[in-house]
């Protein structure tokens, strides 16, 4: 072989390691964390809270600013698993069966195995009741048999807060430690025994610092000094417990030696938690009750309709695709996430009708592929009886594109904010622009005649009379 023809190969040979560098498909950690809003962060200017951890990982990070869950847990999380509004796979409630993910659609773990992923689960589950194995049209509920390869988890909170049990694919095992550290240790031990050939998904969902509020007491000593009550030092040590935890999983990714690339995301389940420190926390009107707590600057919480019940942290980190300490403004979903994960992970998912729509470009630092025209919609669900549901259309509820919201508060009041340039959003502005008004209230109005269709746990509960309640 002469030497240009050797040098030829080899330029070919380089050129495909190259592609295939490129191709190879990223590991992907998701933590997401139950009831923490962006106002218990430290970089978003609480003062109080001790979040170093978390404040590093947002400044190596790409910051979504207007990324929008739904506005209570089981809802996210429907989210999250079937890109799709929680409504249109049943779930209306975090409890009553009507949590109980829909058993006939194809969650993102199913996508990432045809992508060739390893998943698991770690923490909390929250999207299929204890007693039903079976949902509606006889399928399975439990997460190890919908797509992850292992799930060590529960139904909802890891209880009791210290020495939990959890599930592993079904069989209940005793597990030592405080729960917050639990989820990352049996994490990260599962990563750990990954084979290197194929690339996995870590979900790692805590369920602190929702309640019951409990932490390790060298954590709560942390806010001795600080001006909270006793119940929010332990809210605020149950977060610093969440920190600590993503400092361990950080530091044990810098001492991996990958072959692939680890894509790193925290996400957070709902605004800030009105169920959290019970006796703090926020009025019905969205604003923060009086304590030292804080919400960075917005006004809603958990359950309910204004901008903070819904826009939540979202934090990535894929080195050599984002760049550092920057921030994206789309108005991007929950819903969002199975889309994104599909299109990196090259599977087609053209025949699922998801209505999230892919990040990828935004995460690329490209153009993003989300139209102006877009339109989320929230509503806190969670109507006492299923035959309430038509009465409680607007409770809660808002519809909003990126610049304006369309809120409806408890009482069913109607109001807008340009919360694009009025943060705490206390300025009504119907007045001003009744044809935003008109425009965001007609949709709202078809979206809900759409989405009963999907309320099937609701439907089920009317069509048999079997109708559950608090
Ligand atoms: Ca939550």
């Amino acid at each position: 072989m002469n030497k240009v023809t050797t040098t030829l190969l080899a330029c070919l040979m380089s050129a495909a390691g190259m592609a295939w560098a490129k191709s190879e498909k990223p590991n992907i950690i998701f933590v997401l964390t139950d009831d923490m809003s962006w106002g218990e962060l430290g970089m978003s200017g609480n003062e109080i809270i001790k979040t170093p951890h978390l404040d590093k990982l947002a400044s190596q990070s790409l910051r979504f600013t207007n990324f929008n869950a739904a506005p209570t847990c089981a809802p996210t999380r429907a989210q999250l698993m079937s890109g799709k509004h929680e409504f249109s796979v049943g779930v209306t409630h975090t409890i009553l069966d009507r949590e109980n993910l829909r058993d006939d659609i194809t969650l993102l773990p199913e996508i990432l195995k045809r992508g060739g992923y390893q998943t698991g689960m770690f923490g909390k589950w929250h999207l299929s009741s204890p007693k039903h194995k079976t949902g509606l049209t006889g399928k399975p509920l439990a997460p190890y048999e919908r797509g992850f390869d292992t799930a060590i988890y529960t139904y909802n909170q890891l209880s009791p807060r210290f020495d939990p049990k959890l599930s592993h694919n079904g069989d209940e095992q005793q597990y030592a430690g405080y729960c917050g550290d639990v989820v990352f240790d049996v994490g990260m031990e599962w990563m750990d025994s990954c084979s290197d050939d194929q690339p996995f998904f870590a979900y790692l969902a805590t369920s602190i610092p929702h309640v019951p509020l409990a932490a390790p007491q060298r954590l709560i000593d942390l806010y001795a000094d600080a001006p909270l009550s006793e119940k929010e030092k332990t809210y605020y040590a149950m977060i610093s417990a969440v920190d600590e935890n993503m400092g361990r999983l950080m530091e044990w990714m810098e001492n991996r030696t990958d072959s692939r690339e680890t894509i790193l995301i925290f996400m957070t389940d709902n605004g800030h938690a009105i169920s959290g420190p019970k006796g703090a926390g926020i009025n019905l009107d969205g604003t923060l009750k009086e304590s030292a707590l804080y919400n960075a600057g917005f006004r809603g919480g958990k359950t309910q309709s204004w901008r903070g019940s819904t826009c939540v942290p979202f934090l990535i980190q894929w080195p050599g695709i984002t760049q550092p300490n920057t921030e994206n403004n789309t108005l991007a979903s929950a819903m969002d996430i199975l889309p994104t994960f599909a299109e990196l992970s090259g599977v087609n998912i053209q025949d699922l009708n998801v209505q999230g729509m892919s990040l990828l470009p935004d995460i690329q630092g490209k153009p993003s592929r989300i139209p102006e025209s877009r339109l989320l919609f929230t509503h806190v669900g969670r109507w006492k009886r299923s035959d309430e549901l038509e009465s409680s259309k607007f409770v809660y509820a808002s519809v909003f594109n990126q610049r304006y919201r369309l809120v409806w508060d408890m009482e069913g009041q109607r109001a807008l904010y340009d919360y694009a340039n009025d943060r705490d959003e206390s300025n009504d502005v119907s007045a001003e622009h009744p044809e935003v008004v008109q425009h965001l209230a007609r949709e709202f109005d078809q979206w809900w005649e759409d989405v009963q269709q999907g309320m099937v746990n609701d439907l089920e509960q009317i069509r048999t009379g079997n109708i559950k309640h608090r």
